[in-house]
Order: C-alpha cells, then structure tokens, then sequence
C-alpha cells in the first residue's frame, strides 16, 4: 500500500521454505527465496505480478524453482560438464550480514544482500573457492535490481571460469502479441539447431513458435513490449554481453512436469547473461553482473512510447 514504510522482512515461504519481502514506500514488492536466491515475485505499486512462476513450480530442494529469476553459475545450460544451468538455483543461500562496501551509485534503500560459499562437498563437483554476493533491491519508481558480485577466493592461486545467466521469466498477457527489440541483425546461436550461428533480420522479434537463441554482444538495453498489457519491460544489463531468449511453446510445455500445458503462452523468458565468453577470474579478482528491470505502462502502438527512443534514452 502507498505511504507504508520501506520494509526487508524474512519469512516463511511455500512449503515453508525462507523468503525475504522487500516493499517499498509506493507499494512496489519483491520476494527472493533463500533457495536458490531466486526472485519469485516482483509486483507493481498496483500489486500487479510482473514475472511468470509456473502453477506447477515445485518447491522442493533440490529441484529449482519454475519460473521467476533463476540464476545460472557456475555453466548456463548444457555449456560444461556440471548439471543444466549449474548449482547456483539448487543451493541454499544465506543472508549477508557483512557486505563489502556497495557502490555509492546504488540509491535503493530497499535491498536484502544475500551470499553462497561452496561447501565441502561442492568442491568434488567444482574445485574451486568463491565468494557470490547477490543484492536484489527496489528501485526508483519499483524498478527491480539484481547485482552479482563473485569473487575467487582460491587459495591454490588457481583462477577459475565460469559462464552465467538471470534466467528471466516475464510474465506476458499473450506470447503471440508480444515484440522483443533491441536484438535486430544480431548474430545468435540457435539451441534448436544444435547451437548453429545465425544472424537476426532486421525487425522486432515476433513469436509464432518455439525459440531457443543465445543473441551475442547485445546493447545494454532490450525492450519487451506486451500489447495487450499496453506494457513495455526495458531490460538493462552490465557485465553481462549476451542475452537469451526462449519460449518453450507447446510440444515441450507438455514435456515439463513442473510447467502447464497452456503457460507457454503467457511467458517469455529474456535472460542477461554471459555465455559466448565465459569469464575468467584470477585469485583475488572479482566481477560484477548487474541487471535492472523496468515496467513502463504504455505499449509501443500507443505511440507514447517508442522502444526505439527507449533503446537510445
Ligand atoms: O535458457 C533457455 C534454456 O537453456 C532452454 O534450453 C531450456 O532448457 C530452459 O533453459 C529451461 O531449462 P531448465 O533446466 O530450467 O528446465
């Protein structure tokens, strides 16, 4: 509700799994489960849900959740010899009582900084020590803040790399009125076409079937424009050079136990990441990914907002 209290409150989730709410002044949300440290709601100051979470997520360790923003580290996706989309989204993490120093450009006042350390058993699957600091906080006008900050902290002076992805799910009103732009003519690896190299024409991106593309040195800034909505979500990313786009659509919607038939069509999941060169860090090093989410209400037929200005601005 508008005029509350900025608040950062830990509670128990579903299946009484623990969540941190953030709400700001104006009535904005967000939920980010210590599982996973995975964002499963970010709601506008009119309490509307912004991101998709399947009716059939399962919220049962290990499993990850379906839906909302899963974070993909140490591999994204099949890119390495770890589990699909690495352990990150299937770890517990716990509350950062003592993070470095933030940068001072970081004006939310609403935040919850979380952290993952590896265990013991973690390093026979990964043999390497690390420091993931992640910061999900509200920002001006509700916008939505994931800043990650890994560190290698091995002490073999080994360095390690790592390939990563915000696994986004928008929640959308219709997949088939729905534009991405910000990726036309880009080159993209096609995931349907074993990984081939491809280039983007030149229009905003439509949806009439499947696609599963990972979109290379893309602008910092990608628009998601839902008609119906008469929404616009403007993706704004750092540290993180490509980007992912995928929709499962029907055939395989089916062939998820944890995703309804029919939920292909009202999400559509754009992901900051960093896949074609995976990073590399050196003892001591530490690199910086941060994502920043925008709603803007207006579509791009109302002509009040055009994504191409948006894309510029
Ligand atoms: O990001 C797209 C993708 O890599 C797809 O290939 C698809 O597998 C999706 O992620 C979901 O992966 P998950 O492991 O969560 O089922």
């Amino acid at each position: 509700m508008a005029g509350e209290k900025p608040s950062v409150e830990l509670c128990k989730g579903i299946n009484g799994l623990d969540k941190v709410v953030l709400r700001d002044a104006l009535g904005s949300s967000a939920e980010v489960y210590l599982f996973g440290g995975h964002v499963t709601s970010w709601r506008t100051d009119h309490r509307e849900e912004l991101l998709f979470v399947s009716n059939k997520a399962i919220f049962k360790p290990p499993k990850a959740i379906r839906g909302g923003i899963p974070i993909c580290f140490p591999q994204f996706s099949s890119h390495g010899n770890l589990e699909q989309h690495g352990f990150a989204r299937n770890k517990f993490w716990s509350i950062d009582t003592d993070p470095p120093p933030f940068p001072s450009d970081s004006s939310s006042k609403t935040f919850v900084d979380l952290i993952l350390k590896p265990t013991d058993d973690d390093f026979k699957i990964w043999p390497h020590s690390y420091e993931f600091r992640l910061r999900v906080a509200l920002g001006l006008g509700g916008d939505l803040l994931l800043t990650s900050r890994i560190r290698n902290t091995n002490a073999d002076g080994k360095p390690f790399s790592f390939t990563f992805a915000y696994h986004t799910y928008f929640s959308v009103s219709d997949i088939s009125e729905v534009r991405v732009e910000g990726l036309e003519t880009l080159d993209y690896l096609d995931n349907l076409k074993e990984r081939e190299r491809f280039t983007e024409q030149g229009d905003a991106i439509t949806f009439e079937s499947g696609v599963d593309k990972i979109y290379l040195s893309t602008p910092t800034k990608i628009a998601i424009i839902d008609h119906e909505k008469k929404r616009t979500f403007v993706l704004r990313k750092d540290g993180l050079p490509d980007a992912v786009v995928w929709n499962p659509w029907d055939r395989k919607a089916k062939a998820m136990p944890d995703f309804g038939d029919d939920e292909y069509k009202h999400m559509l999941c754009v992901e900051a990441a960093a896949i074609e060169k995976p990073i590399t860090l050196k003892p001591g090093e530490e690199w910086k990914g941060r994502l920043e989410l925008s709603a803007v209400p207006s579509s791009y037929c109302s002509g009040q907002l055009d994504p191409r200005k948006v894309l510029q601005g």
